[in-house]
């Protein structure tokens, strides 16, 4: 799974997670080799509306982007198979001022073939992945400017506000003055809208949060049983979030054997596999200015289900 030097953080950080209340589980292990497949197959599903109206914004825009930015280096957190990158690897390569494409994954797997396919599609980039959770290892990013971090797919919404307000504090404090940001977001809507999206009637949603308690049992020797949980994604209306669990069905108890740990679960009790978290203009737009940064665009789709921010620093 993760990257050598992650995996004691990550063990910590789960072991947190399932003690605390309610009981959750580290979003990264949703994203193993089996996941990150899953998840592109999540991205064609017709009520996943997401990467189709991120596609729009970056067709409309990257040369508006890469006349701007000048990037001579592109790096993109949670790149996953960097297909929507496409757009930004174009615009810049017509513009003439990119060298250098650093994606950061947490699959090795996932960056390995993705780093290849874009080499070979792209000969004169100097391809550098680094693999990595984007939210510890800003600090191995390469340094030649000016840079575009990209950090598309909404995948921000899956960070606490807290933790989210911390990478934006970090990526702030990283950028150079020359750099810019670009963020993905998927924007607050009808929540029976976002609930088919986190719910779709072929079950690869489902199976896709699923895939986290198997890679959890076979890298934390744990012993979760599928059959005790049902798949519950609900709209947090007061968050303003998807909240993606899945809900024991039967008291019972799992046991973590590599964290020594045996957690008893009631019946009916969630286990919080990840948020996502919608975004409006209004709420986000002082949250960056907070870190230090500031919208320099904010474009939408025709529809207005998502939007992709040019952030520059103050
Ligand atoms: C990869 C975090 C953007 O929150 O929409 C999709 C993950 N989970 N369906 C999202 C996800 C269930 C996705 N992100």
């Amino acid at each position: 799974m993760p990257e050598t030097s992650t995996v004691p953080a990550l063990y910590e950080a789960t072991r947190r997670s399932l003690q605390a209340e309610p009981k959750e589980l580290p979003a990264v292990w949703l994203y193993d080799e089996r996941g990150s497949l899953l998840y592109e197959e999540i991205t064609q599903l017709p009520d996943y509306y997401l990467p189709r109206r991120e596609t729009e914004i970056l067709r409309a825009r990257a040369g508006e982007i890469a006349e701007r930015t000048q990037a001579r280096t592109l790096v993109e957190l949670g790149s996953g198979d960097a297909r929507r990158t496409r757009f930004l690897l174009d615009a810049l390569t017509t513009a003439g001022t990119l060298d250098r494409f650093a994606p950061v994954d947490v699959s090795e797997e996932i960056l390995r073939e993705s780093s290849w396919a874009i080499a070979a599609d792209y000969p004169a980039l100097s391809v550098e992945p680094i693999a990595g959770d984007f939210g510890r290892d800003l600090d191995s990013l390469p340094a030649e400017g000016p840079r575009l971090v990209a950090f598309l797919g909404s995948t921000i919404g899956n960070l606490y506000p807290a933790q989210r307000a911390d990478l934006l504090a970090r990526l702030s404090a990283e950028l150079g003055r020359d750099d810019a940001l670009l963020l993905g977001l998927d924007l607050v809507k009808d929540p029976a809208r976002l609930e088919r999206a986190y719910d779709d009637r072929t079950g690869v949603t489902q199976a896709f949060v699923r895939n986290a308690l198997t890679a959890v049992d076979r890298e934390l020797d744990a012993m979760f049983e599928q059959r005790r949980f049902v798949y519950d994604p609900r709209w947090d209306a007061e968050q303003e979030w998807m909240d993606i669990a899945l809900r024991a069905l039967t008291a019972h108890t799992v046991s973590v054997a590599r964290l020594d740990l045996e957690l008893a679960f009631e019946a009916g009790e969630r286990l919080r596999m990840e948020i996502s978290a919608k975004f409006r203009r209004e709420r986000f737009e002082p949250e960056l200015r907070s870190a230090g940064l500031r919208v320099e665009e904010w474009w939408t789709d025709r529809a207005g289900d998502f939007a992709l921010v040019l952030a520059l620093p103050e």
